[in-house]
């Protein structure tokens, strides 16, 4: 109801709609359409009440609803569907839910808030309110299970370019989920998948992006690691602008992948993006500590490791946390 509300005042921008019109239109009561335009103001849409005239939408605020996300966005996959939460345990454990109910790929959950978002093995993802991008995108790729990986190489580079499209910032990409600003990190993919032997039933990307935050909104535990795009850029940053961004370029590297099997493209960018290979590793794997310098990544997503004696070891998604030696980095 509230989505059809902002649809036809957005569409009667310059002209107010009246009361009585609105609730001739979605056959509600007047007193329906008072609460509903109040809550609307409470979300933070100025509507404007003009006596005897009606309602005038001012300004819309910067959340990551279906009817705002949809306006303007131009993917064929990738966001036919979005459900937006003011509140949410996890968007990627609402996406799992929605998949195991049938929805279509493309489906995407975002939310303002997560309170359990999860990162990688067990670990929580802090997603504070109203600041950043958590959203989470359903695909039902028809390829091997054994390709997943590629789909959080895939998802990076397409965050990192779009964050760079966005806010001409600089962003860098470690192996093999984070993106990286300044040292510090700046966005989490989360990839989860449910296969049988020979076919992927559904992959959820999870997209944690620290938009709009300031300094002192990060927690201690990891104020010294986490880092937003506006700390940077110094200025606000429109969410909305950014989510469709990122669905834009990731509809595109998808496609290239499942449609036309090119892979090469994607991990070509993602090398150019990688800020670590040539550099000095630490990886620890299985509780025991491997120091090397990094020196490619596979075709199926593997980071490959010289170690001080020379020889090459590969490290498969999901296994290891790489450090830098010297930073974080
Ligand atoms: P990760 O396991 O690589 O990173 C998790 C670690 O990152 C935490 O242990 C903590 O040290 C640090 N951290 C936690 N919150 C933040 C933050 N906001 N910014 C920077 N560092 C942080 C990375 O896992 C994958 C994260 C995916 C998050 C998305 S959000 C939408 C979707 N839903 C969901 O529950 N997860 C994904």
């Amino acid at each position: 109801m509230k989505d059809k509300i902002i649809q036809i005042l957005k569409e009667n921008s310059k002209n107010p709609v009246s009361g009585e019109k609105l609730s001739e239109y979605l056959k509600v009561s007047r007193t329906a359409i008072w609460k509903h335009i109040n809550q609307l103001r409470q979300e933070g849409y100025e509507i404007e009440s003009l006596p005897s005239r009606g309602y005038l939408l001012k300004n819309t605020p910067d959340v990551l609803s279906s009817i705002e996300i949809q306006s303007g966005l131009k993917t064929h996959i990738l966001g036919n569907k979005i459900i937006h939460f003011d509140s949410i345990d996890s968007t990627n454990e609402k996406a799992k839910e929605y998949a195991l109910q049938g929805e279509k790929e493309g489906l995407v959950i975002t939310a303002e808030e997560q309170t359990k978002g999860k990162g990688r093995k067990g670990r929580d993802w802090i997603s504070s309110k109203g600041s950043g991008i958590w959203m989470s995108i359903l695909l039902r790729p028809d390829i091997a299970p054994c390709q997943a990986p590629k789909f959080t190489l895939l998802a990076a580079v397409a965050v990192a370019k779009s964050i760079q499209e966005e806010t001409g910032l600089l962003v860098h990409i470690k192996w093999p989920n984070d993106i990286i600003l300044n040292k510090k990190k700046v966005c989490g993919i989360l990839t989860e998948m449910n296969a049988e032997l020979d076919r992927i039933n559904y992959i959820v990307v999870g997209i944690g992006i620290n938009v709009n935050q300031q300094e002192n909104d990060f927690s201690e535990e990891i104020k010294n690691k986490a880092i937003s795009l506006f700390e940077v850029k110094k200025s606000k940053i429109s969410r909305q602008n950014l989510t469709r961004r990122i669905l834009t370029n990731l509809e595109k590297y998808y496609l290239n992948f499942v449609k036309k099997e090119d892979f090469s493209s994607i991990l070509k960018e993602w090398k150019e993006l990688s800020c670590n290979l040539e550099k000095e590793v630490k990886v620890v794997l299985n509780g025991k500590e491997i120091q090397g310098i990094a020196k490619d990544i596979t075709e199926d997503g593997a980071l490959l490791i010289e170690n001080r004696e020379g020889k090459l070891i590969e490290i498969c998604y999901g296994d290891v946390s790489v450090r830098g030696i010297y930073d974080y980095i």
